[in-house]
């Protein structure tokens, strides 16, 4: 049986023992729809970080407000829905319809004579494809651990009930301060129980603007930033950092067709003459510089693409992009937004029944009152216990996250044979071992017999400290999940 199906005939179990106790069935009737519902994904990260952006940019199109004052303190849930409809929950259990406007093209939702304080949680559906897999849940920017606001984000993320929550973490931020730390490790205590992290993905964000300036146009975001990823990895907080211009990447996915015509006229300036013109973003917006293109319009390409993201069209253009499906493509790929969707596929999207599962399961602690108790429900609390402990694929997203931390004493390759092994590049079986993806079942099984062998070595090598060692014999556990999986030929 897997671990989905184990976690749910425990909540089955739970719900015959308070079968007399009406409130606490219907928790763990919620508990129990949740393993059928989209993975909860939460956006989190300090102020302006880009967290609305970005998921704008996941999404592919203008769905949160940016920039907006009211809104962006409240917690937002993003689920698919037939039609758009944004709901206020406030005053504790009353709901409302909340208005959504575009003034002068920009998106925000009217609370009317409503304020930020009062509402709970803000409910949007929208019939958006991304949503089919994922909820998204856009956080209020933590400012430090203590205010207002940054509670109600670790309420969201760290949920003292059966009823919200998430099941996995991005984490945005702009540089690595003392703050974004402890708000890491907090998450990661909450989420893992102290054994670190599940599901947690660290975006470097705004990454164009980092190193602005000095920047040569055909870098990648990726480039410029990944010193800066490589700290927040050593951290071992995360499983995977990606640099992301979440800006640049939006502004491609809802590329208009004016705008790609007004890029293409840019780019037909003589070079010097446009350097000189983008010096300053004040510069490049100001009604008089010779430029071809209207200022509203620069005014627009500036708001929406920012400098970089600009600069890094008209190169792409110079260099022979021709159409704009093809500039779009290819911003979004140096944006980082590529790169970033896949870790959250493999991280995620592969994962979420185990993310779901993990979260099913510390939900139904919380609501049976954990292993102290007595009788029946101490003998679930019990092999809840047991199963946090024991399901693999928990202890290997622990694992991928100490992976990068620098915490393993093991040379450079085997450490990537240990990432691929457990599942860091993706969880099928061809992946894990390296393999074509059109490998024969014999082939499949002799690299996963002397996987295990290999790894088994590893960890009995009288050298290795303990942690190193334990890590082997999960990487032996990997592979001999691969051999349990396939029947003997
Ligand atoms: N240059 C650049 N600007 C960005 C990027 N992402 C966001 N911004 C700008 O940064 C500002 C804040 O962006 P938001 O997406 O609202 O950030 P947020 O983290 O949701 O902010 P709060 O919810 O208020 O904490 C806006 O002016 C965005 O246009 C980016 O990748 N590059
Ligand atoms: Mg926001």
């Amino acid at each position: 049986m897997n671990s989905v199906e184990r976690a749910r005939g425990l909540i089955r179990e739970a719900q015959e023992v308070f079968r007399g106790d009406a409130a606490t069935h219907r928790q763990l009737s919620d508990c129990l729809d949740r393993l059928d519902e989209p993975l909860r994904v939460a956006l989190a990260g300090s102020l302006k970080a880009g967290k609305s952006t970005l998921l704008n940019a996941l999404v592919g199109q203008d769905i949160a407000p940016t920039d907006a004052t009211e809104c962006t303190r409240v917690v937002t849930w993003y689920r698919r829905g037939a039609t758009a409809r944004v709901t206020a929950v406030y005053d504790g259990d009353r709901t409302t319809d909340i208005p959504v406007l575009r003034p002068n093209g920009r998106l925000t939702f009217d609370f009317g004579g409503l304020t930020a304080d009062r509402v709970d949680r803000l409910d949007v559906t929208w019939p958006a494809r991304t949503l089919r897999s994922f909820t998204i849940i856009d956080t209020p920017g933590t400012a430090s651990l203590s205010t207002d606001v940054s509670a109600l984000t670790v309420d969201m993320l760290t949920p003292q009930d059966g009823e919200s929550g998430a099941d996995a973490v991005v984490y945005l931020l702009r540089s690595l301060t003392n703050t974004d730390t402890a708000f890491l490790a907090r998450i990661g205590e909450a989420i893992g129980r102290e054994s670190g992290p599940l599901g947690v993905v660290g975006v470097v964000s705004r990454a164009d603007e980092i190193g602005a300036g000095r920047m040569d146009a055909m870098m990648s975001a990726g480039e410029v930033a990944a010193r800066f990823a490589g700290e927040l990895e050593r951290t071992g907080l995360c499983q995977a950092v990606v640099p992301v211009a979440g800006l640049v990447a939006l502004g491609a996915r809802t590329l208009r067709e004016v705008e790609y015509r007004a890029l293409v006229e840019l780019a037909g300036v003589h070079p010097d003459e446009l350097t000189t013109a983008m010096l300053s973003a004040d510069r490049f917006a100001a009604p008089t510089t010779g430029l071809p293109v209207d200022a509203a319009l620069r005014a627009v390409l500036l708001d929406r693409f920012g400098m970089f993201g600009i600069r890094l069209a008209v190169t792409l253009i110079r260099l022979g992009v021709s159409d704009s499906p093809s500039l779009a493509a290819e911003l979004v790929q140096r944006s980082g937004l590529s790169e970033l969707r896949e870790v959250i596929d493999v991280q995620f999207g592969q994962r979420a029944d185990q993310l779901k599962t993990h979260t099913a399961l510390l939900s139904l602690l919380r609501i049976i009152g954990g292993a102290g108790r007595s009788g029946a429900a101490g003998v679930i609390a019990t092999e809840v216990d047991r199963m946090l402990a024991d399901v693999h694929g928990f202890t290997e997203l622990r694992l991928l996250g100490r992976l990068r931390s620098g915490a393993l004493r093991l040379p450079e390759e085997s450490l990537a044979e240990m990432t691929r092994i457990i599942g860091g590049f993706g969880i099928e079986p061809t992946l894990r071992l390296g393999l074509d993806p059109d490998a024969t079942p014999a082939q499949i099984r002799s690299a996963a017999i002397e996987a295990v062998q290999g790894w088994r070595e590893w960890a009995a090598h009288p050298l290795l400290d303990r942690t190193t060692a334990l890590a082997c014999t999960a990487a032996a556990r990997s592979a001999e999940g691969i051999l349990a999986d396939r029947p003997h030929p």
